[in-house]
């Protein structure tokens, strides 16, 4: 079971790992910061200056120096390119010049700066929001489409392997006959039940070769997109999945977190929805940056992933419920399973509106230019 810290109970220490930091100060108050599920999240304030202290949770991450190197090779194939428009936290070596540490326990720990001047939204609030933040991402990939993604190890196999997601879930409610008498779980599980196809519709396209590997962010939602006081989205933070990965899992991925204006917990009335003028102005900021970039098969299977990053997200906090939350941080028992139904709810609200999110993307990326997205095709 994954432990969790309280900083009551730990502030020594942590103030104690704090130093062991390369920071010209001594460490001041630390407090808890963020919505992170998974790690350990602090804020670290320090002569004046402010930090972002983490615990990489190692339950999850089976290699947590792997997340590090591999932001190393970010970082250095970013470095002359930041004046490009974005912003990624920098890391702050150990004392001893390493770029994480160990605590007693095996945890392991980093520091970053806090990137100043600079906010995350609980909520898009209109369509020039929603455009940056698809800018920001298409600038992530466009920057980072030429560093070979072998250059970066895993830190986070089977992340997106949906399929492997909904083989544990079905083993694990044929195991869990008990839990099923929960109306709620059953619900659930008949939602899956009638969509097993969807799950390997990326996994498919990416073994016959019609996608390929590339730079992937892991985790766009809301909370990981920075903006400035002037509304631009200047940064992504959490990287801890940048990885090889497909481009559609991010984009949907990022769709799926910000369409949503109830939010992945839903706690007010409002039904759950995918908002299709978001999502018009999410996809235009994204074509501004990679429409060159994309081949007909990147395009043709966008429809899909957007469907299938909710399912793929309710198929985990579903599976977790069943495990008994071992993995997404939860407040009170029956989150997961909440949150397992909202993203359901999502799937089939775009299941809904298929018609009209197909037309925005293709009013967005073309059908029309066949000549150059095949010649983008041939090359690859
Ligand atoms: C997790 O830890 P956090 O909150 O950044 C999860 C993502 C989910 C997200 C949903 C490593 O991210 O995959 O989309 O929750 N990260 C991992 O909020 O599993
Ligand atoms: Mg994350």
């Amino acid at each position: 079971m994954t432990q969790r810290l309280r900083q009551s109970d730990d502030a020594p220490s942590l103030r104690a790992i704090a130093a062991r930091f390369a920071i010209d100060s001594p460490p001041g108050a630390i407090e808890p910061l963020g919505r992170g599920l998974i790690n350990d999240t602090f804020s670290l304030q320090a002569g004046g200056r402010r930090y972002v202290l983490q615990r990489i949770n190692g339950a999850v991450f089976p290699d947590p120096e792997r997340i590090m190197s591999n932001l190393r090779v970010l970082g250095e194939h970013l470095a002359g390119q930041m004046s490009a428009g974005l912003r990624l936290p920098t890391l702050i070596a150990t004392r001893d010049g390493a770029p994480s540490l160990r605590d007693a326990n095996g945890g392991c720990w980093r520091l970053m700066e806090f990137i100043p001047d600079a906010v995350t939204l609980e909520r898009i609030a209109d369509d020039g929001q929603a455009r940056e933040v698809g800018a920001v991402l298409g600038r992530f990939h466009r920057l980072t489409e030429s560093l070979p993604c072998e250059r970066l190890g895993l830190s986070l196999p089977d992340f997106h392997a949906t399929p492997v997601y909904l083989e544990r879930l079905l083993t694990l409610a044929e195991q869990t006959g008990m839990t099923l008498e929960d109306p709620a779980v059953r619900t659930a599980l008949d939602f899956v039940s009638t969509r097993h196809a969807l799950a390997s519709v990326l996994d498919e396209a990416q073994r016959d070769g019609r996608l390929r590997l590339r730079v992937t962010h892991g985790d766009p939602k809301l909370d990981n997109i920075l903006f400035d006081d002037d509304g631009r989205a200047v940064a992504l933070i959490d990287l801890d999945t940048v990885q090889p990965g497909l481009i559609q899992h991010d984009l949907a991925d990022c769709l799926r977190s910000c369409c949503n204006q109830c939010g992945e917990s839903a706690d007010g009335d409002a039904a759950v929805r995918f908002d299709p003028a978001l999502c018009a102005a999410i996809l235009d900021g994204y074509a501004q940056e990679m429409r060159d970039l994309l081949t007909a098969a990147d395009i043709d299977l966008l429809y899909d992933a957007i469907r299938l990053l909710p399912f793929e997200l309710g198929l985990r906090f579903l599976t977790d419920h069943l495990e008994g939350d071992r993995y997404f941080r939860v407040s009170e028992r029956g989150q997961n399973l909440r949150k397992a139904g909202i993203q359901f709810a999502l799937v089939a609200d775009i299941e809904r509106q298929e018609a009209t999110i197909r037309t925005l993307i293709a009013a967005r990326f073309g059908h029309n230019e066949p000549q150059r997205r095949k010649g983008a095709k041939d090359a690859e």
